[in-house]
């Protein structure tokens, strides 16, 4: 394997300074970068932390990566964050009153997640928690695209939370903007030719093992390095089947097969991931690592923890954020681009 030069850019920042850079077109900007020369993906890679002008000759493409604006995805901007509501049309989340689900509260909670500023619907009906049983194929089906259909009829720019190529067929038939993937294609043996045949833009996640397995354990040698080799493989596989870059989105997968330390290191390197050119989603909301940092045993009771990584995210120039608390995140969100801009978002 010929040498890899990869790139953490550092000392990001929102006020321009001599030197910086936009981070995929902004609004963060860099200054410095962690430079990783790799001989081979089992070798500990060198790092070397410098300025950006003091970078090697031949980083003018991966810089170029970094900096250029991101297309736009599924017709939305990427220069500003956005936030995508979380629908689990699940029994334990809409009950009846009974052991179903309602989907009419469905609905109503997707269209109040729109109103409260919500570019995108996320709408599952298998629960990925970790331990989570999975549902049968039918039953997916079930829950979802009514949901899908009355929301996409009523406007709604809904993504498809699904790992099986039937539930990504029928959700685009009834009106998908989006499918989001937790196993980036992997999980049925026809998702890669439904993603390519739907036209549809794809959020490709990372994930160690399977919801039933995924925490016992999980390991990595260097985190960051294995989850951005892992998206850029699938980016290539997704590309190499006619599925272009500006269609694909990626994300690390925060608790899919992480131990604390290992999605803290993940968030805080997330700008390593716009080396792979394309927008970045992080979804942190209400999830398990936020309880063992504060307390929190509830996951309604994740709010605030849920916010801080959103900022951090944001700091680190994601440019969407998977939340439960659309209304909270979209404030947070607001204030941080006012306050961090020095008012010039005002
Ligand atoms: C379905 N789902 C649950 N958590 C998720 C996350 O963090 N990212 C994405 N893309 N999907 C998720």
């Amino acid at each position: 394997m010929s040498d890899e030069f990869l790139l953490q850019p550092l000392a990001l920042h929102r006020i321009p300074q001599p030197g910086d850079l936009p981070l995929a077109g902004g609004p963060p900007r860099y200054s410095a970068g962690e430079g990783l020369l790799r001989q081979g993906k089992s070798q500990e890679p060198l790092r070397e932390t410098r300025l950006l002008s003091d970078l090697p000759f031949g980083a003018d493409g991966l810089l170029k990566t970094l900096t250029r604006p991101r297309a736009d995805f599924a017709g939305l901007a990427t220069s500003q964050p956005r936030v995508m509501g979380i629908i689990n049309v699940t029994p334990d989340s809409f009950s009846d009153g009974g052991d179903r689900f309602d989907s009419g509260r469905a609905i109503e909670q997707g269209l109040a997640m729109v109103a409260a500023g919500a570019c995108l619907v996320d709408v599952g009906g298998e629960s990925t928690r970790p331990g989570a049983e999975a549902v049968s194929l039918a039953e997916e089906l079930h829950r979802t695209i009514p949901v899908v259909q009355a929301l996409a009829d009523q406007g709604v720019r809904v993504s498809i939370d699904t790992r099986h190529a039937a539930v990504m067929a029928a959700a685009a038939a009834a009106g998908a903007a989006v499918i989001n993937d937790i196993t980036a294609l992997t999980g049925d043996p026809d998702s890669l030719r439904v993603a390519v045949e739907t036209g549809l833009p794809v959020v490709l996640m990372h994930m160690q093992g399977t919801p039933q397995t995924m925490q016992r354990n999980p390991r990595y040698s260097d985190v960051s390095l294995e989850v951005r080799d892992y998206l850029a493989d699938r980016l290539a596989r997704c590309q190499e089947a006619g599925i272009p870059l500006d269609r694909l989105a990626v994300d690390p997968g925060i608790g899919f097969g992480k131990s604390l330390a290992h999605n803290l290191e993940l968030i805080d390197r997330l700008g390593l991931l716009h080396g792979l050119g394309c927008p970045l989603l992080l979804g942190a909301s209400r999830k398990s690592f936020i309880s063992r940092l504060a307390p929190a045993a509830r996951p309604k009771d994740r709010l605030p923890g849920s916010l801080a990584a959103v900022l951090a995210g944001a700091a680190r120039g994601v440019q969407f954020f998977r939340v439960h608390d659309v209304a909270e995140t979209v404030q947070a969100l607001q204030v941080w681009q006012a306050m961090d801009s020095g008012g010039q978002a005002c």
